[in-house]
């Protein structure tokens, strides 16, 4: 443990979370079924070490779900109101470990500290959402054809739900899951990412600590460490009903094939090639802070980051010199201290992906506007901090088609109508967020019309990332069709019953058929 940054109080924020070094005995609970290989979580802000944890094995997999599936069967007997208070209580928590855990996010995955804070908050929104979601979980009334018989539905916990989360949000996709799956009744089984493994442990700690407070089974809240090996064990177990998985659109395509194979059901939420149009009536000030701010933030590794930004021609050349000026501003550094705007990217191969990308669109003729490049010397010593990146291209580019995950922005120009920039806005194979600036009420209607954008997220003055838990939230196309966090996204957590009921001395059949014995 000597080796991670002293400075920011990062130490200090391990100990706060209960994380300890694998060798001097690992998390509290489930977490120490693992017994396999070591996993070393290095930071990508200086390149240290955080921490170790074990990847689980196949005997250890099935202890998991042993404790999950015993789990089960005291928590989905309790009234939801009262699970809803445990979640309640979990959000206090988050509240008490917010610092704690957004500089553990900031350190581990490196982003900035702002966003690591705004990412726990995600968390503590969605516990919010989930308790008084826990009053509602509300089926219809019909009326039967038949007389004296009463027809509606109801919602059943579903079981085990596995939880496949990326490096990217790795604390608060895994709320958006766990915080209604609980309040539906079911228990979670979660692989984080294993580039952050550690933000995992600190959250089976948060979590482990609620339910042993409330007398409450541990296997409600179950963690799995290591690489698709160890999520394979899931998308094959027929003992999880729902995998919800979080991440690339290849590994998506793999989870839904295996899950769909045995015919259980998946939650994907992949890839997004995000763009803004900016039409000749767009407020450039608020252009210019969505674009910059949907690009670089997160160092352009959320699904969300905007990618592409398409530009009436009239009003190319000055949104193109706002942007780049903007871009002169940034600073890039530490991600936890303040005064930077963006962070490392996540690993040195992620940096190569970067590289390929710039090397690519100029192969491609394209045209680069503001220089990349990778950070060297003091402060950069983990080569994972790069230059966020401009290039003028065209839409049908390949490499603009294709989500690189990095902070590579991409300007294309339309001309004439607002339909020309949405019917390039969804040329492409994603579906996540997309959004329009302008002040013309009749381009952002046309813009959400049935005619307009194909994505999971459109917004009007507003960017493409930086949605909040309130709405579904998810895409269409290659990102997988799949809705988490608000509105009625529970339902995909929970099994529907039709109940027809009988309370007369007959028992007429429906359809009018007669069947007199
Ligand atoms: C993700 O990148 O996987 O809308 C999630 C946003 C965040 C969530 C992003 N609230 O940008």
């Amino acid at each position: 443990m000597d080796a991670i940054a002293t400075d920011f109080g990062i130490k200090e924020a391990l100990q706060q979370l209960g994380v300890k070094d694998i060798n001097e005995g690992t998390s509290t609970g489930v977490n120490n079924f693992s017994n396999g290989d070591v996993i070393e979580s290095y930071s990508p802000v200086d390149g240290k070490l955080i921490a170790k944890v074990k990847a689980t094995t196949k005997d250890d997999y099935e202890k998991v779900m042993q404790a999950a599936t015993s789990a089960f069967k005291t928590w989905r007997v309790m009234p939801a109101p009262q699970r809803g208070e445990i979640v309640r209580q979990f959000g206090d928590k988050l509240r008490e470990k917010k610092e704690a855990l957004g500089k553990l996010v900031s350190y581990e995955m490196g982003k900035s500290y702002q966003e690591g804070l705004g990412e726990v908050q995600e968390m503590i929104d969605i516990c919010d959402f989930a308790v008084g979601l826990s009053r509602q979980l509300h089926g219809l009334t019909m009326h039967s054809e038949r007389p004296g018989h009463r027809m509606y539905e109801q919602y059943h916990p579903l079981g085990v739900v596995g939880i496949i989360s990326a490096f990217n949000f790795p604390v608060a996709v895994w709320s958006w899951n766990t915080a209604l799956a609980w309040i539906c009744g079911d228990v979670c089984v979660w692989k984080p990412s294993e580039k952050a493994p550690i933000c995992g442990v600190a959250c089976q700690n948060i979590a482990a600590e609620v339910f042993k407070a409330n007398n409450l089974p541990e296997g409600i809240s179950c963690l799995i460490n290591g690489d698709y090996r160890v999520g394979e064990m899931m998308t094959k177990d027929t003992r999880v009903p729902l995998v919800s998985a979080t991440g690339s659109t290849r590994m998506g395509k793999i989870v839904a094939q295996e899950v769909a194979g045995r015919l259980g059901k998946s939650l994907l939420e992949l890839g997004g090639n995000n763009a803004i149009i900016v039409t000749p009536d767009a407020d450039i000030k608020m252009t210019v802070i969505g674009a910059v701010f949907g690009a670089v933030g997160t160092a352009g590794q959320r699904c969300t980051s905007t990618r592409r930004l398409i530009i009436h021609d009239s009003i190319y050349d000055k949104v193109k010199d706002a942007v780049v000026d903007a871009y002169k501003q940034l600073r890039i550094g530490n991600p936890l201290d303040e005064n930077n705007h963006v962070g490392p990217l996540i690993d040195t191969d992620a940096v190569k992906m970067y590289q390929n990308a710039l090397t690519q669109v100029v192969e491609e003729g394209g045209n680069i506007v503001v220089e990349g490049g990778v950070l060297s010397g003091e402060g950069y010593e983990s080569g994972c901090y790069v230059k966020p990146a401009i290039a003028e291209a065209r839409n049908d580019m390949k490499i603009v088609q294709h989500e690189t995950f990095a902070p590579v922005l991409y300007l294309l120009k339309y001309s004439g109508d607002v339909e020309n920039a949405i019917e390039m806005q969804n040329g492409v194979a994603q579906g996540l967020s997309s959004a329009i600036m302008t002040n013309n009420l009749r381009e952002a209607e046309r813009f959400l019309s049935h005619a307009g954008s194909d994505c999971g997220i459109a917004n009007v003055n507003i960017g493409t990332s930086g949605a909040e838990i309130g709405g579904a939230f998810g895409g269409e196309k290659e990102t997988g069709g799949g809705r988490e966090s608000g509105s009625d996204a529970w339902k995909v957590y929970m099994r529907r019953q039709t109940n027809t009921i009988n309370y007369t001395t007959e028992l007429p059949l429906a359809q009018g058929i007669k069947f007199d014995l």
